[in-house]
């Protein structure tokens, strides 16, 4: 049964071992008192890791030669002691009742283990306009510089198409000993004069080399933004109508209505806006009592007409400059009556192609 127990314990120990060297981590091994010796005697360890001494059933203690540790006098009754290396060195110990027995261990701390570092996209989102050429796409490597390592950026279709909207790129990009630089990788863009929707092109990382691992992230996306339009713009949308004393605001607040006057002497201004009915308004110039100008805009949206109209009658002879807008397509009319001229009635019956 105790034979038992101790080969178990024995293959427990190996596990240990292995599991700790597997890691990069801070890790812990273990040291059995087996009667009389330490097993294993002789330990390789990494600054920060730590090693825990199982009695099981000697009259023992471990204490190291230079006094960096000691778990106290020697016992017989179970115990476990355990120690965290944080310095580098070859750390000689010993059971105090039997080292003339040879019962003796060195644990080997080496420096901090290498740290290479991660390598991940800058950005997992990019964009760049069809017109650009290239998008150059940066690579950080975080979390350590030691040793060379390199990883392989390679493109692949989102919606874009490699050959017509981007030039395919796999390439290996490389850092040295110390060097935690971004790096950036270029990725042609190809102009072209389709109207097509923004498209994308997945890029990824991977392979890491030298011991490096994989960042977060390690897969983007590069956007093109298009540049080709095939459909016309809309015309601009106006202002909203707004109601004063110089404006008049017609068929719902749809179409603006203002107008200017100048006279043969040079006396000049906007003509004050008085609103009748929905449809219609007149101007005064000069006194509120004297109308000069009578407008309205008829909605005549129907087949055949199929237009906004708008008519004007004067009762004068100066010179009057009449601005029609239309606020929902931004379509403006003007309308002159020259100077010194009686005013000729306006009935265009084709003034807003607009409707509805
Ligand atoms: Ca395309
Ligand atoms: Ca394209
Ligand atoms: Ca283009
Ligand atoms: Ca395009």
């Amino acid at each position: 049964m105790h034979r038992f127990s101790s080969c178990w314990l024995g293959l427990l120990l190996v596990f240990c071992l292995i599991v700790s060297a597997g890691s990069a981590r801070a890790a812990n091994f273990n040291v059995v008192l087996s009667p009389n010796i330490f097993v294993p005697s002789v330990l390789n360890i990494q600054v920060g890791d730590s090693v825990t001494w199982t009695n099981q059933g000697g009259f023992h203690n471990v204490e190291a030669v230079s006094g960096l540790f000691n778990n106290g006098p020697p016992s017989s009754d179970p115990w476990t002691f355990t120690f965290t290396f944080t310095e580098a060195g070859s750390v000689p110990y010993i059971c105090i009742v039997h080292v003339g027995l040879g019962m003796t261990g060195v644990v080997n701390v080496s420096g901090a283990p290498a740290q290479p570092g991660s390598i991940r996209f800058a950005s997992g989102a990019s964009s760049v306009n069809e017109a650009a050429g290239t998008a150059a796409i940066q690579l950080q490597r975080t979390g350590g510089s030691d040793g060379a390592v390199s990883v392989m950026f390679s493109t692949a279709n989102g919606t874009a198409t490699a050959g017509e909207d981007y030039t395919a790129t796999t390439t290996v990009v490389n850092w040295g000993d110390g060097d935690s630089s971004p790096k950036n990788v270029t990725v042609t863009i190809l102009e072209d004069t389709a109207d097509e929707p923004n498209e994308t092109v997945a890029l990824a990382l991977t392979n890491p080399g030298g011991g490096a691992t994989l960042g977060s992230p390690a897969n983007a996306t590069l956007t093109i933004v298009d540049n080709d339009d095939s459909t016309p713009p809309p015309p601009p949308p106006g202002q909203d109508c707004v109601k004063d004393a110089e404006t008049l605001c017609l068929l719902d607040d749809r179409f603006e209505v203002k107008a200017a006057f100048e006279t043969k002497q040079g006396a000049s201004g906007q003509a004050q806006a008085v609103e009748l009915t929905p449809d219609t308004g007149y101007f005064w110039f000069f006194t509120a009592e004297n109308v000069e100008l009578v407008v309205k805009v008829r909605n005549a949206c129907v087949d055949p007409f199929n237009r906004f109209w708008f008519f004007a009658g004067g009762l004068t002879n100066v010179e009057v400059d009449i601005t029609v807008r239309d606020t929902e397509t931004g379509v403006i009319r003007n309308y002159l009556n020259p100077q010194s001229t009686p005013f000729l009635p306006i009935t265009d019956t084709n003034a807003f192609d607009t409707c509805p």
